[in-house]
């Protein structure tokens, strides 16, 4: 019995490693800490009416937002750890297996655990604000959206300590992920997480959607939505086309490694270069799901700081609805050199080109407001400047990347790890880092400090540089991505060491920004006007932090950049005041099934992940109960009595 109990222990959690150990010990302390407190300060209550059971898209985005900067700080590490082994040559720090472990864990977490949910953290937070809308149109879809993504993300992430790491790569190419040469659950870690988060994105995307053709407020025709609005359309439009594709191709990978299925084996009929097609037709699109809404957030800022109305506003719609067909058209680009005809591959590399096309009109928009605008060079701004000339590069090294020809030279080198990272730290990270500073203080009531916030902007900049420019003269000198060690005799020492300096200097412009963050809730200068930036869109007109309900009177939208065309109007006497009318409010109830339901889906990905079915039958018999309980309740909305607004909006100092 004991034997027994002590054979299954040693297989179900990770040992051997001291890192592991150190996780382990600081993940039950945490969590002893945080049952703590809660219990200490009797917050249990608190946290469950408030948050674990919310439907406010605001709160909502404050959950992402807090999730994807732990999330941030776990790939981080990972990177940290991957550059430390690579500062010289033969160092033994991480074993080949870990390195491979860790590359896995930190590009999957870094996109999907990471940037999606930052992006949604900004969805949530912006949205509704910007077209004058009380909640998404789906409330209760919206929390269970973000939980499917919490939990899948905690399933992803206990393999750390559980099981044991997927190691098969981002995106998990068979045959090396299939059963033969990855037999542990790592894999299953892999599909299972990403499927249950997966869900809540398609479901997100669904939202966005009819929130943005159905909620506007009245008077904001389409083409007077502001243009994040629009940046969020196209890049729902892209998950609802892509989404489903990544759900089927890792159910078929599953079904591969847990019913011997032989969709992407090497014999019984299967091909591995099928997952690879239907992967990127998945991954491709999904890299510009999440650089799309980034160039949304620019365009907001560079009009707001340059004080001008955003050149050429038709032409970024297009061109962002152009980017989100076009996406579906390059997925090959990623495996040119796997021996397909020339006409395909010439097909692949011209589409890939022509994305560069509305980008560029893009960054000639942006550049062409600031010119001759009055320009304010506080945080949302500063990152703005540093995307351009970054993502510029990036997009450069792309085109190079896409012909086809050269790409049988630079594949799978560092010239690509290189490129990668520019457009998505460049243009992903610089961009939500860029949003969040600027509606930092509509969603909390103060602003970040912006003495701390440059010194992080700093560090980030120049240790992007310092980090990443190398790598590209080591994609030249040979050095292929993934090694976890390289010979003195190679002549790669020099430029490793540069580029683990610069991933050091970023990682010290993550915790500047930390310490900003924990700076400013104490000391951060409070914003009373709800106009910090003296914005131009509507979630500027209310005040900060935003109520509850958003808006005490539905706003009715005349303009283009409405808010800042009522300020011009106030100012030079021509703004006719017209009685606000307040009226009860209609809100959804808040619900503690879309907590429970993805509870139940973990049970599902985890029983599952170790082939207990039992398991997973139980957490699917508690989904359906979770679906069923929802169907027959009819008592989910409310009224908010007039009074009530008006207490709320007295307290943040309006009268209405
Ligand atoms: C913060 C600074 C970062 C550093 C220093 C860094 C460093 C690295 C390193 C050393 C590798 C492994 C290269 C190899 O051995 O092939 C890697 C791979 C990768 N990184 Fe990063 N990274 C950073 C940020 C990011 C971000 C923000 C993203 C995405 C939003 C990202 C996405 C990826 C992906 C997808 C891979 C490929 C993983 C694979 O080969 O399966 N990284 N990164
Ligand atoms: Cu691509």
């Amino acid at each position: 019995m004991w034997e027994n109990i002590k054979d299954f222990a040693s297989t179900f959690f990770v040992t051997g490693d001291p890192l592991i150990y150190g996780a382990d010990v600081s993940i039950v302390l945490s969590i002893i800490a945080i049952v703590f407190v809660l219990t200490k300060y009797k917050k249990w209550g608190w946290l469950w009416r408030e948050w674990l059971t919310t439907v406010d898209h605001k709160r909502i985005g404050i959950m992402y937002l807090i999730a994807s900067l732990l999330m941030l700080f776990r790939g981080g590490v990972d990177a940290l750890l991957m550059r430390l082994q690579l500062a010289f040559p033969n160092v033994e720090f991480l074993n080949s297996e870990h390195y491979n472990a860790i590359f896995t864990t930190h590009g999957t977490i870094m996109i999907l655990f990471m940037a999606m949910p930052m992006m949604f953290a900004l969805f949530n937070m912006v949205v509704p604000l910007q077209l004058g809308a009380r909640d998404v149109a789906y409330p209760f879809l919206n929390a269970l959206s973000f939980w499917l993504f919490m939990l899948g993300a905690m399933l992803f992430n206990i393999s750390f300590v559980i099981g044991g790491s997927p190691d098969a790569g981002w995106l998990s190419y068979p045959p090396l992920s299939q059963n033969e040469f990855s037999p542990g659950p790592g894999q299953n870690f892999y599909i299972w997480g990403i499927q249950i988060s997966g869900i809540g994105s398609l479901a997100t995307g669904i939202n966005f959607i009819v929130t943005i053709l159905k909620m506007r407020a009245p008077g904001m025709k389409l083409s007077k939505m502001p243009l994040f609005s629009w940046s969020v359309l196209s890049s729902c439009i892209m998950i609802i086309f892509a989404f489903p594709i990544l759900t089927v191709t890792l159910a078929l990978l599953f079904l591969d490694r847990f019913a011997g299925a032989h969709f992407f084996t090497m014999d019984g009929g299967g091909n591995p270069m099928m997952y690879l097609n239907l992967i990127w037709m998945w991954g491709h699109p999904e890299v510009y799901i999440v650089v799309v809404p980034a160039f949304g957030i620019f365009s907001e800022i560079v009009a707001t700081f340059s004080r001008k109305k955003i050149f050429g506003y038709k032409s970024m719609v297009w061109a962002m609805m152009i980017i989100a067909v076009v996406s579906f058209f390059t997925w090959a680009h990623h495996f040119f050199t796997m021996g397909t005809s020339a006409s395909v591959i010439a097909f692949f590399a011209i589409s890939t080109m022509i994305v560069g096309i509305p980008t560029g009109v893009k960054v000639f928009n942006w550049l062409f407001t600031m010119y001759r605008g009055r320009i304010s060079f506080k945080q949302p701004m500063l990152w703005t400047i540093a995307f351009i000339p970054c993502f510029v590069i990036g997009g450069a090294t792309g085109v190079m990347l896409a012909v086809a020809p050269a790409d049988y030279q630079y594949h799978n080198s560092y010239f690509l790890v290189a490129h990668f990272h520019q457009v998505l730290i460049g243009g992903v990270v610089f961009g939500y880092l860029a949003g969040i500073y600027y509606w930092w203080p509509k969603l909390f009531g103060f602003k970040l400090d912006e003495k701390l916030g440059k010194w992080g902007f700093w560090f980030w900049n120049i240790g992007f540089y310092v980090c990443f420019m190398p790598q590209y003269a080591l994609g030249f000198m040979g050095m292929t991505r993934r090694y976890y060690t390289y010979g003195w005799d190679r002549g790669w020492a020099d430029l490793n060491l540069v580029s683990t300096v610069g991933a050091f200097l970023m990682g010290i412009g993550f915790i500047f920004q930390v310490w900003q963050i924990a700076y400013s809730i104490k000391n951060g200068e409070r914003d009373t006007t709800g106009d910090p930036w003296n914005g131009r869109t509507l979630e500027w007109s209310i005040p900060s932090p935003a109520p509850f309900y958003n808006f005490a009177v539905v706003p009715q939208v005349k303009e283009m950049d409405d808010w800042w065309a009522t300020k011009e109007a106030k100012a030079n006497g021509t703004y006719k005041e017209e009685p606000a009318k307040l009226e009860p409010i209609h809100m959804p109830k808040n619900s503690g099934i879309p907590f429970i339901m993805a509870n139940f889906w973990f049970l599902v990905g985890f029983g599952f992940t170790f082939g207990w079915v039992w398991m997973a039958v139980i957490g699917f018999i508690g989904v359906f109960a979770c679906m069923w309980a929802r169907s027959f309740q009819y008592d989910t909305d409310y009224y908010v009595p007039v009074e009530e607004v008006r207490r709320t909006e007295a307290s943040l100092g309006r009268v209405v």
